[in-house]
């Protein structure tokens, strides 16, 4: 599909998805989550695709959120379709078998940090700064925020940082757990293609298998979540990834992974 809202560039089995309206701070109106649906459809379907790194055009902005001019006209039934439109986004980013890496550059707020969050683990920027300004418009985070940030750093911190609406710095929000890694700005995205690169280089059926046990392991309780996990660790051993892998560190060579 042709996107007119997106950037997309594929290098080395590293997918880098831009958001690319910079004029709005690439706020997520409607058109960009249809966009955003389609192109996490076809970068999950894509042999070629092993990570994706997600990240937005410009400066200032990871996203803004979503568009508040757009949504300032609806009406309540447009407005619990739009936060479901959003939500799906993000639950497809979960249900992914790739990994899904934000390089948040600059403001990541309201809808902009629930995509965030909706990725498997974010990289920032010195400059990013992340808030959920919703109460302030008087609503709610709508796209799986109040789900995802309680469930990432506990319900406290989410409480604080949604009730006020306040913006935190990125080494605030790397103290609170949300970020993974700060980096000096132009530094970003080098180590965002770097670790992605090398998640890429291993085998894409393990690093799927391990998705799908943390994703859905957090959905149930911990003797099931054991048990889905062994269920996956044994269904590895069917695969010549696996065979490869070992077969590698017991003649002392480099694995070369098939995803097979
Ligand atoms: N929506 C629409 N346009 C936006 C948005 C946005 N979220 N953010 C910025 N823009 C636009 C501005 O209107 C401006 O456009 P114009 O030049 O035409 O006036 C342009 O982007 C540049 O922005 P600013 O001039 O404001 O830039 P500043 O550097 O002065 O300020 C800020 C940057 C602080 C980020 C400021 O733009 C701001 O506060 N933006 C809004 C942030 C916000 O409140 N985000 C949360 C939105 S609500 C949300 O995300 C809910 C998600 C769940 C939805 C559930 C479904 C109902």
């Amino acid at each position: 599909m042709e996107y007119t809202l997106l950037l997309i560039e594929k290098n080395n089995g590293v997918a880098q998805l831009t958001i690319n309206s910079p004029q709005t701070l690439n706020a997520l109106n409607s058109a960009v989550l249809g966009e955003l649906e389609c192109a996490l459809y076809e970068l999950d379907r894509d042999n070629d695709v092993k990570v994706v790194i997600l990240t937005g055009a410009g400066e200032k902005a990871f996203v803004a959120g979503a568009d508040i001019k757009e949504m300032a006209a609806m009406s309540a039934f447009e407005g619990q379709q739009f936060a479901l439109k959003g939500q799906r986004v993000i639950l497809m980013m979960e249900k992914m078998n790739k990994p899904v890496i934000a390089a948040v550059n600059g403001y990541a707020l309201g809808g902009g940090l629930e995509l965030a969050l909706g990725c498997d683990f974010i990289y920032a920027s010195q400059k990013a700064r992340f808030g959920f300004p919703e109460v302030t418009l008087g609503i709610i985070p709508g796209f799986g925020g109040t789900q995802n940030l309680s469930r990432r750093i506990g319900v406290a911190r989410a409480n604080e940082l949604i009730f006020t609406g306040k913006m935190i710095d990125a080494a605030k929000a790397s103290e609170w757990g949300i970020v993974n890694e700060v980096f000096a700005p132009e530094e970003l995205l080098p180590k965002a293609q770097e670790t992605a690169r090398s998640i890429a280089r291993l085998g894409t059926l393990a690093i799927a298998s391990a998705k799908n046990a943390i994703a859905n392991g957090l959905n149930m309780g911990k003797e099931d979540g054991f048990r889905y996990e062994a269920s996956l660790f044994g269904v590895l051993f069917a695969t010549e990834d696996q065979k490869e892998g070992m077969g590698a560190f017991v003649e002392k060579r480099k694995a070369e992974f098939k995803g097979k």
